[in-house]
Order: structure tokens, then C-alpha cells, then sequence
């Protein structure tokens, strides 16, 4: 360090600086300092000698100048929390190297040269999961995005890409299986250590670097590609899980067929495995060959596992296999370019999973996320655009934006193309890019020029955030209809001023008398507003608009709650008919929050929602998961998104409200409706899907209209049910309960559960997403569960994540949930600084808070900011939402 540089506290002493002022802010990185790196590692060659408490590594890295980029006497190898045992250069000693903070500086003359380097970690001490870390008695790594440098000293950026030979060695009894990256090219024992030897044929980024040893079993199976390689599948797991990987197994297979038939990709290695840990910070990683797993997304059996978590399994399972080439086979230039694989490989997980089930349930389930998360991230203090312009800390980033908003942004394009065009677009950027570190542009550059589309103006989806508003009127004169369309882009951080953007609506006009509509329309609003007229209509028709939810924008517009029931009744769009249904309780929701609806008016809203809903629950045409869809009522997070200033205790009364007058009224129609699905035996099939979701609705219609009854009902589904969806279902609407048959399910569930983390995750989700006015004093208590730990991310998310997204208990008027989550945060943060961060966000959104309870989260947020040490993710997200 070079002391006479650091600024001195007024006693002289640097040590003191950094804790008397306030804390050093990390480095803010910006997108536009991009240079290529000024060395290529072409190979690299790694040799771990694994022990859970001691792991000795010795790289080596073959240098060499890279001729596109301007020289440097030295070459910076990153590292974090390393120690560096040796370091040789050309078998050498190497006099040229220092340390930078926590990078290794080398000096090298000539053009080429090979660095070898000894470092050595401690796995079991590694709580943050990044790196080499131990599980459970198993070793694993994740890398993405800086995990690397870790484990050892390497330029640690997606775009120094390299052939990796990985020699793994360790005692046979604690870790019979070794796993790396790439084909097993060789294997030997000696006494009781055994060793492995890998080899990645394809050039990699440091972040798709995996290894895995541990006492694992796996399924087996195979896939023969279209073009004749046989591949062998494997999902490992622990023993004893075994019967549960049968699911991750055939979504796996069932990924590779449909990427050869929508993407035209085919694998690339002989050998696929997966392996299933259970402490892991995100869901899954897409390491080369390797992809790992947390639990979560591969353990699955109807006991266990709900709907959910079964639809959960097989669009992540895709999602990491599309990496493969989205991702893997083209990487990122550098991390701004995140979405580039992420927007994209979102989009075909989706599309995906559109196809394995009903597409018009799995696009509603998507625009929920989108509405319920990244809505919200659009319009606070976290906003940033698909393609980010800095940043402190990378983790940060892997947000709804970059993943959910990235891949609409992708499917506008899929839009405005056609499925066909978009393909040929596609393959030109597979084909133009195959083995390179791209970026966003170059994305576009290709559906630009394979499609014959001009995307010039459309580019600015990458760089501006915020949600488009689009104001929508409809005129009627003569015999036409007159659709007047205008856009605005709300400010964002750094971006006070945005220019109109291309957006695709696609439109359809009904005749009101025959229920018709002429056909489907795309309309593109690119200027601030827009005139569009459509003849041959003597009345005024019945506008559907976004149907499918073509564009990720807000519609704002004055509709008649007649013509929403229309809608909501008749539209041929299932995505729009949920549409009409949402934007009818919203409508009357916000109405009754914001005191705009008088008493009359309120009553004569609930009669019309309740006529929507009746004809929803009696429509027989309908399957039952769309059905469900209908039934839904909007969340709080997206009531809350139409109001600028909102109370959470109103939404949250409101809401309550309304789902016991629709349960009062509606109460034959609901119990017909149950009593009809409820004998339906227990399939996967979309039907008995169906009937378990329109079942749980109906328990929660019911615990808000008739606690008692509810209360008996849930118990009796609890106690009947042959699967996980039916007992969790009627756990959630008993939690919620102040009976009685609480108790005794909760307890229930425990015992029959205890020793299954996954479940036991469910068992604390559950009581902390209640209803429960004491909902608060429960988490407290849980807390000091014998079970609860801060080690495990699942654990932690289980409760504290379901709390923080319970409005009626994180909201609570006194800042009590605001304090628990700072608290939690302060805790959490030494020990695994990427989760701790991930709360950050719920605090976040004072500004859109009654005055009362932003004061209180602002405090709890500056108490966490005052913290002596913070962790660079904890501190980038608390400055952002306080600034
Ligand atoms: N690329 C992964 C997400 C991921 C990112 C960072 C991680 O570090 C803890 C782990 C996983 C994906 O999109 O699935
Ligand atoms: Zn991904």
C-alpha cells in the first residue's frame, strides 16, 4: 500500500482513516473502459490435491502476447482472499511479480511464457460459496462471475478464453466420484488416494471452470443426438435421493430434442452431468459439461415436490442446458453484457417450457415475474438498463432486469420478426460468433441481418431502463375506430431524459353483439404517440391490446368495466382474457385504496368482478389451469405498482376484502367447483394439475369469507392428500388461520418431513409467507429454530425472503419487519455477502412508501450503510437505494 497516498485521519494514522470517514467505496466499473486483455492463455493446466480443509493448487498458464492488443510489461492475474504459495515463470524463479491488493502482478518480457503458480484454500472455511467450497462433505466450485480467482491468481474476465487439463487427486473413502469439466481422459489409484484426469476439448471462460468431489451416486442414461453422437447423462446426486432425479432426468433429455428442433443445436461432448448441492447462493450454473445444481431445481418426487416445483425443475434444467450454447459455446465480451446470455437463454426457457405445457398458463406465470419483480426493480432505486453502464459489484446484477426483462426484450424482436425470420437471425449469430466472447450488439447485429429487419431504434432497449408507459384511447366516429396510442419512459437513476422506443402491440378489435373480432393486429408505436385507424366497425368495438403481452410495458387506459367483463368472458387470447380479469380487480382495488371510489360505486365494482368471476369458475370450456389463472387475484406488489405512494396495510386490507366478498358470494360456485375436481386420482397431466390449483384457490377464497369452515376444509385436504401440492396447499391457507388444525398440521408436517431440507425450506416459507396476524412473532421464533442456519442460502431465503415478501407482516406499521430484515442483513453479510445483498431490495423502495414507514426503512437501510465493514455487494445495493 502506498501509505503517503491514503488519505490520513487527523491523527495521522491510516489505519484509522478508513474507519473514522466513511467507508471506502469499491471501484465503480464502467462499460465504456473496455479494452481486450493484453495476453491470451491458450491452455491452462490445473492440478488440485483435494482434502476438505487443505486443497493445494498448481496452475499452469501459457502466456502469450495477444496481437490484438496493446502491449503491457505486465500481466495482472486477479485474485480474492488467495495466499500465494509459489509462483515460477518458465521453471524459473519469477523475480517480476508483486501483489496488488488482492491481484498478482507479473513483469514479463518476450512474446511467450509459462507461469506456474501454487495456491492453497481452505474449503471448509469458504461460507460464501464462491470459489471451492465444501458441502455437505462434498467438494464443489462456482465460478460464475468472479469465483475464479479464488481459486487461483488468472485474468478472471469472460473474454481470456483457454483449453483447460484438470488432474484431480484425493482420498478414494471420502471422495469416491471426481468430476471436472469436459471428457474423463484418464484415472489411477495408489494406496487409498486416488486421481482423475480431465479434459475440456472446447475453449472456456475461467467462470465455466467446475469441479466436483464427493460420495455421490447417479442416474444414468443417454441421448443420441440428431446427428448420431451417443452422449451419457448423468444426475448426481446423495445417496438415498436417487428416486427423486427421474424428472431432472427426462426435462434433461427432453431439452436436448427441443434445442435440436427450435435452435438447430445440437450437444458438443460425449459426457452431460449434473450435479445436485445442496448450499448453493442462485439455482443452477452452466458450467462446460459440469452444470450444477442446487437441489432445489433437480430433487423431485410427488410426495415432496409440488406442481411448482416440478415446472421449476424442468424450465431450470433447460435453462442450463440452452447455456450450452447460449452462453458456453458464444460467451460474453465482459459482464455488461450479461443479458447476452441471460436475456436470451430466459427467452428459450420459456419458449421451452411454453411448448412441454399449456403456453398460454406458462406466458401468464412469466408476466406475473415480470410484473411482481422487475416491474418494481424498473421504477426504484435499482434500476438500470438490459445492458448495464457500471457497476461495483457483478452479483449485483443477475437481477429480473438482466434475465426477465433481457429475454422480452428478445422476444419483441421474435415478434416483430416472425418465428421464422427470428430463426434465420439466430443462426447467423450462432454461425457468425460460434467460439467467441460476444456482445449485445453483435446480437442484434445478427437478427438485424438475418431477419432484413432495422433494429437502429430498437437498440435503445439496451440502453434506456424503466417501464414504457403506453396511454391507450380508443374513438369511435362513423364506421371507424380510431386507436390513439403515446408513450412516455419514466426517469430513471442517471437517466432523466428517454427517447420513444419501438413498441410491438398486438392489437384486436370485437364487435360487441357478435363477440368477433377481425383478426389480430401488430401495431409498432415508435414515435412519442401514434394514430392508428381500423374501418368497418358501425359501433364502437371492444379493444384487446398487448395481447399476449407482445411488449413488457404498463397500459394505461380508461375502460369501462363493462367491456372488461366482455373480455375477461369472450376474448380468443387466454393471456388477455387474464388480462381483462386482472386489470378489473386492480381497477377496483386501486379505487378503493386511493378513496376514489365512493361506497356505491366500490359495490357496484364487486358485483361486476363477482358476475367476471362466475362466469370464469362456470365456463366449461376452460381447462382447469387456465381457470385457476382466472381466479387469481393480482399481488399486492402489483397493486402497489399502479400507485405512486402507497400504504401497505390499505393494499393489504383491500385485498383481503375483496377476496371475502368473492367468497361470500361466489360460495356455491366455489364448492361446486371444488367438489367437482376433488376425486380426480393424482397425475402429473395438465387436468390433475389443474384441479389441485383451482382447489387451493378455493381454500383461500374461503379462509377470507369463512375462516372456520376453511379451517375444516384445508384440514381435510391436508389429511386426504396423496401429494405435495394438496398438503402444501392446504398448509398455506391453515397457516394463515388462527385454528386450531394450525397447529397440528404445522407440527404434522415437521414430523413427517424432518431430515428433508427441501421440505423443511417449505415448512419456514410458509409460516413467514402467512397470513397470520402474528405472522412477525412467528418468524422471531423461527429464528432460533434448531434448524435454522445461516450457512445454508435455501434456509435463509426460506424464511427471511418469504418474509420480506409478505407485505402484512415486512410492512408492519412500527418498522419492527424493517429492523429484523437490517438485522439479518448486518448478520448475513461476513458470511455470505451475495445473499445478505439480495434483501437489500425490499428495504429499497421507501420512496414509494407512506411517509411513516419510509422514515422507518430509510433508517433501517442507513443502519446498515453505518456498519464499520460492509461487504462490496452489500454496499453497492444499500449507497444505491439511499442515494
Ligand atoms: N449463470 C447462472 C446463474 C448463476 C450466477 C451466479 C452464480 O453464482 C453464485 C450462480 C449461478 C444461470 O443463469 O443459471
Ligand atoms: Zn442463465
Amino acid at each position: 500500500m502506498d501509505i503517503a497516498r491514503t488519505p490520513a485521519s487527523p491523527d495521522g494514522n491510516p489505519e484509522m482513516a478508513d474507519a473514522a470517514f466513511e467507508p471506502k467505496a469499491p471501484p465503480e466499473i464502467q462499460r465504456s473502459d473496455y479494452t481486450p486483455f493484453a495476453w491470451l492463455i491458450p491452455t491452462i493446466r490445473m492440478e488440485f490435491d483435494l482434502g476438505l480443509d487443505k486443497t493445494r493448487v498448481v496452475t499452469r498458464l501459457d502466456v502469450e502476447r495477444n496481437p490484438d492488443a496493446d502491449a503491457s510489461p505486465t500481466i495482472r492475474l486477479n485474485g480474492d482472499s488467495l495466499e500465494l504459495v509459489s509462483i515460477t515463470c518458465d521453471g524459473g524463479d519469477c523475480a517480476g511479480h508483486m501483489m496488488d491488493g488482492d491481484d498478482l502482478v507479473v513483469t514479463l518480457e518476450g512474446e511467450r511464457h509459462t507461469l506456474e503458480i501454487v495456491t492453497e484454500l481452505d474449503p471448509s472455511d469458504n461460507s460464501q460459496l464462491m470459489g471451492l467450497y465444501a458441502s455437505n462433505g462434498m467438494l464443489c466450485t462456482q465460478c460464475e462471475a468472479e469465483g475464479f480467482r479464488r481459486i487461483t491468481f488468472f485474468p478472471d474476465r469472460p473474454d481470456v478464453l483457454s483449453t483447460y487439463t484438470v488432474r484431480m487427486s484425493g482420498p478414494k473413502a471420502q471422495f469416491p466420484v471426481l468430476l471436472c469439466n469436459g471428457n474423463r481422459t484418464d484415472a489411477g489409484e495408489e494406496g487409498g488416494t486416488h486421481w482423475a484426469e480431465w479434459q475440456d476439448p472446447w475453449p472456456k471462460p475461467s467462470y465455466l471452470f467446475a469441479l466436483v468431489a464427493g460420495d455421490l451416486v447417479a442416474r444414468t442414461d443417454s441421448f443420441t443426438t440428431a446427428s448420431g453422437r451417443k452422449v451419457e447423462l448423468n444426475v448426481w446426486v446423495r445417496d438415498g435421493d436417487l428416486d427423486r432425479t427421474e424428472h431432472a432426468m427426462e426435462s434433461l433429455k427432453r431439452s436436448m430434442k427441443w434445442d435440436e428442433e427450435t435452435f438447430g443445436r445440437e450437444y458438443d461432448l460425449d459426457l452431460f452431468n449434473i450435479v445436485a448441492v445442496s448450499d448453493f447462493n442462485m439455482g443452477a450454473m452452466e458450467n462446460k459439461g459440469l452444470n450444477i445444481f442446487n437441489t432445489k431445481y433437480v430433487l423431485a418426487d410427488p410426495d415432496t415436490a409440488t406442481d411448482g416445483d416440478y415446472d421449476g425443475i424442468e424450465g431450470v434444467i433447460g435453462h442450463e442446458y440452452f447455456h450450452n450454447w447460449s452462453g458456453n459455446r458464444i460467451t460474453c465480451r465482459d459482464w455488461f453484457q450479461l443479458s447476452l446470455k441471460e436475456g436470451f437463454t430466459v427467452l428459450r426457457d420459456q419458449l421451452f417450457s411454453q411448448d412441454m405445457g399449456s403456453a398460454p398458463v406458462k406466458r401468464i406465470e412469466d408476466v406475473r415475474v415480470l410484473r411482481g419483480v422487475q416491474f418494481p426493480e424498473d421504477s426504484g432505486p435499482l434500476a438500470h438498463p438490459i445492458r448495464p453502464d457500471s457497476y461495483r459489484e457483478i452479483s449485483n446484477f443477475y437481477t429480473a432486469t438482466i434475465y426477465n426483462k433481457g429475454a422480452e426484450v428478445i422476444r419483441m424482436m421474435r415478434t416483430m420478426a416472425g418465428e421464422e425470420r427470428f430463426r434465420r437471425g439466430t443462426d447467423l449469430y450462432f454461425d457468425r460468433h460460434d467460439g467467441e466472447a460476444a456482445t449485445c450488439e453483435d446480437f442484434v447485429k445478427s437478427i438485424e441481418d438475418g431477419t432484413g429487419m432495422d433494429l437502429t431504434q430498437f437498440r435503445r432497449w439496451y440502453s434506456q431502463a424503466g417501464t414504457p408507459k403506453v396511454r391507450v384511447d380508443l374513438e369511435h366516429t362513423g364506421n371507424s375506430a380510431t386507436l390513439k396510442l403515446s408513450q412516455t419512459i419514466p426517469a430513471t437513476p442517471g437517466q432523466p431524459n428517454k427517447k420513444p422506443m419501438p413498441i410491438p402491440l398486438k392489437v384486436a378489435l370485437f364487435d360487441r353483439q357478435s363477440g368477433e373480432n377481425t383478426g389480430e393486429e401488430l401495431v409498432v408505436l415508435d414515435q412519442d404517440s401514434a394514430i392508428f385507424t381500423f374501418d368497418g366497425f358501425l359501433q364502437k368495438p371492444v379493444l384487446s391490446i398487448n395481447r399476449t403481452f407482445s411488449a413488457p410495458v404498463s397500459i394505461e387506459r380508461d375502460v369501462s368495466r363493462d367491456d372488461l367483463v366482455f373480455l375477461a368472458a369472450q376474448d380468443d387470447d387466454p393471456f388477455a382474457r387474464y388480462e381483462a380479469m386482472q386489470e378489473l380487480m386492480t381497477g377496483y382495488l386501486v379505487g378503493a385504496v386511493t378513496g376514489d371510489l365512493d361506497d356505491a360505486g366500490c359495490k357496484t365494482a364487486r358485483g361486476d368482478i363477482a358476475q367476471a368471476m362466475k362466469s370464469v369458475i362456470e365456463d366449461d370450456r376452460l381447462e382447469d389451469l387456465m381457470r385457476g389463472e382466472l381466479m387469481s387475484m393480482p399481488s399486492q406488489a402489483y397493486i402497489a405498482e399502479q400507485m405512486l405512494v402507497v400504504d401497505p396495510g390499505r393494499i393489504h386490507a383491500e385485498r383481503e376484502a375483496l377476496k371475502a366478498d368473492l367468497g361470500d358470494r361466489l360460495a356455491s360456485q366455489f364448492h361446486a367447483l371444488y367438489d367437482r375436481v376433488e376425486g380426480l386420482p393424482f397425475s402429473l397431466d395438465a387436468h390433475a394439475k389443474g384441479a389441485r390449483k383451482v382447489k387451493t384457490l378455493v381454500l383461500s377464497y374461503a379462509a377470507a369469507s369463512d375462516p372456520a369452515k376453511a379451517a375444516e376444509l384445508a384440514a381435510y385436504q391436508y389429511d386426504h392428500s396423496d401429494n405435495m401440492t394438496d398438503r402444501q396447499g392446504a398448509l398455506m391457507v391453515l397457516a394463515g388461520l388462527d385454528s386450531p388444525e394450525r397447529t397440528d398440521k404445522l407440527q404434522d408436517f415437521y414430523n413427517r418431513y424432518a431430515g428433508n431440507a427441501l421440505v423443511i425450506d417449505k415448512w419456514f416459507a410458509l409460516q413467514a409467507s402467512s397470513l397470520h396476524p402474528d405472522a412477525i412473532d412467528h418468524v422471531k421464533a423461527l429464528r432460533g429454530h434448531p434448524d435454522f442456519t445461516l450457512k445454508n442460502p435455501n434456509r435463509v431465503r426460506s424464511l427471511y425472503m418469504a418474509f420480506a415478501a409478505n407485505p402484512s407482516a415486512f410492512h408492519a406499521a412500527d418498522g419492527e419487519g424493517y429492523d429484523m430484515i437490517a438485522d439479518l442483513v448486518l448478520e448475513l453479510d461476513p458470511i455470505n455477502a451475495q445473499t445478505a445483498a439480495r434483501f437489500i431490495p425490499s428495504l429499497g423502495r421507501w420512496r414509494r412508501i407512506e411517509e411513516g414507514r419510509a422514515k422507518l426503512m430509510r433508517d433501517a437501510l442507513e443502519r446498515v450503510a453505518a456498519a464499520p465493514k460492509l461487504s462490496r455487494d452489500t454496499f453497492e445495493q444499500v449507497t444505491r437505494s439511499l442515494g
